[in-house]
């Protein structure tokens, strides 16, 4: 298809999404929310910040790649590398120091809600769905100002061994404190220079220093934990995030097993008594590879349906996973690595017994489905025709208040790039005879084991900020999926 016609099913796509989005019941959403401090980083702020700590040590210091922030000096290392890579990355830190040291020398332009679950709270509740059940363990007072005002938006909370939910301005607990993550966004073009490094940045992106206070669990109590059945009459689905925050090992003497085995549990009960509801991951940068791993074959592993992840989030999982080559492709800038992402989405399908694995990159996504899946290869492509659209209104707007907020996307025209990009796939399938040119030119390929979408996305070029975009992607698509689900199961 040229873009003139994919400009076109965007728009069938859209309208035929936004008519069925009130079909759904609700959608449960767990587990982080935290307030996000952005600051757009310039180019004199980087050399700012390299001049304070010195740039022979953090020429050092990044060479070293730390993977946890504990000084200064790690900071600005791992923000370099983002910037010389154009890479999103989010690195923990376990040190309220951070937080000061970033306070006493920059100043951040805006805060917002941050996290993933929180931002995807925000959006289902903006787009009108009927119930969105949010969770976040940690709610407190300053966490709670950050979800719309939207009567849908719903938090659970126990009262006399009654399950009750309150808007979570009703429900937050006094004594809980913030937590608040820095996101350092760079737009591409900007120049830096320090030590013998001279480099410009490849793309926009950005850094996120993700704030880890030893209060942090992925956690619910066991109260609530009994009565999450009671919720299933109310969501078709969930949406689930935050797992990068477990610890191997905690003050306490739990471990990461512990964890683990409760992150389970309440997909267990969330699938009490509705076996069949979808139960979406929203993957992230995780630096410890240890739950890395875990989080990929203890939790997702047979008990999700549906993943979402950008491409550096797929390479590191393939990474884990055993396919060391096949992630070094895909992160290669060679003509063979958007082949590689889709023999890698083939492998998280199969060896993590997922129904759906939806990748999203600048320009394009690449969907996998399983074939006894029960909608179509058409349906899945409209699901992420409307979520193109919506990241579309995301990067243009900064934030989607409303369903014909989302709308606007549809004015961001195709990436041509991203539509050539895909040719290199298209060869490869062809010669592999996965499919005929004419099929992958519709983004629709029925292969032999599981279906492959592919759709030239919207690409703003000036997009006011990059946090939250995967997000919005992801569960702009498993909730079209999950309307069309709804309606297909109505009419049978
Ligand atoms: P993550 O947050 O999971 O890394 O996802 C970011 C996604 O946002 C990218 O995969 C890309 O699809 C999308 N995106 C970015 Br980055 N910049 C965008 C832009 N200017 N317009 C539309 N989508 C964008
Ligand atoms: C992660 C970060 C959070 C950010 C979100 C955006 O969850 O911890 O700060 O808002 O990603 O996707």
């Amino acid at each position: 298809m040229d873009i003139e016609e994919w400009e076109e099913r965007y728009s069938m796509a859209f309208s035929g999404i936004s008519e069925i989005l009130d079909s759904i019941n609700g959608v449960f959403v767990a587990y982080n929310s935290n307030v996000d401090a952005i600051k757009h980083v310039s180019e004199k702020d980087i050399h700012k910040l390299i001049s304070i700590v010195g740039a022979k040590a953090v020429q050092q210091r990044a060479a070293e790649y730390p993977r946890e922030i504990q000084d200064p000096v790690d900071l600005v290392a791992r923000l370099v590398i983002a910037m010389r890579d154009g890479k999103a990355a989010e690195v923990p830190t376990y040190t309220t120091d951070t937080h000061k040291w970033l306070m006493d020398n920059m100043v951040f332009d805006k805060a917002r809600m941050g996290g993933q679950a929180g931002i995807i709270s925000n959006l289902l509740a903006n787009l009108g769905i009927n119930n969105v059940i949010t969770y976040v363990p940690w709610l407190s007072k300053e966490q709670a100002e950050y979800f719309v005002d939207t009567p849908n938006l719903k938090y659970p909370v126990m009262e006399n061994g009654v399950l009750k939910l309150k808007h979570p301005h009703d429900a937050f607990d006094v004594n809980q404190r913030p937590k608040v993550n820095w996101i350092l966004e760079f737009s591409k073009g900007t120049k830096v220079e320090y030590a013998e490094e001279v480099f410009e940045v490849p793309r926009d992106n950005r850094l996120i220093i993700s704030s880890r206070p030893s209060w942090l669990r992925i956690d619910m109590s066991e109260q609530l934990y009994d009565q999450i059945p009671h919720m299933n009459g109310m969501v078709d689905g969930a949406i689930l995030a935050g797992y990068q925050m477990i610890k191997e090992k905690y003050e306490d003497g739990a471990t990461y097993r512990d964890y683990v085995r409760k992150a389970v549990k309440v997909i267990k009960r969330l699938k009490e008594g509705s076996p069949d509801m979808r139960i979406h991951v929203e993957f992230t940068s995780i630096q410890n590879k240890v739950i890395r791993k875990t989080i990929l074959k203890d939790i997702v592993y047979k008990h999700v349906s549906s993943l979402g992840l950008d491409t550096v989030e797929v390479a590191n999982a393939l990474n884990v996973l055993g396919h060391e080559e096949l992630a070094y492709a895909v992160i290669s800038k060679g003509e063979n690595s958007i082949s590689a992402l889709y023999e890698g989405a083939v492998k998280l399908l199969c060896e993590l017994k997922l129904e759906r694995v939806h990748i999203h990159s600048l320009g394009f996504y690449v969907c996998v489905a399983s074939r006894d899946f029960p909608l179509t290869v058409e349906e899945h492509r409209d699901a992420l025709m409307f979520s193109s659209t919506l990241a579309a209104a995301q990067a243009l707007h900064g934030g989607i208040g409303s369903l014909k907020e989302g709308e606007t996307g549809l004015s961001v025209p195709i990436s041509e790039r991203g539509h050539n990009d895909l040719e290199q796939l298209e060869k490869y399938l062809v010669r592999r005879d996965v499919c005929t040119g004419a099929e992958f030119e519709d983004g629709c390929v029925c292969a032999l084991n599981h279906d492959l979408i592919v759709i030239p996305t919207k690409v703003v070029p000036d997009p006011v900020a990059t946090v939250g975009i995967g997000d919005t992607i992801s569960a702009g698509a498993f909730t079209a999926i999950l309307a069309m689900l709804r309606k297909k199961s109505e009419a049978n």
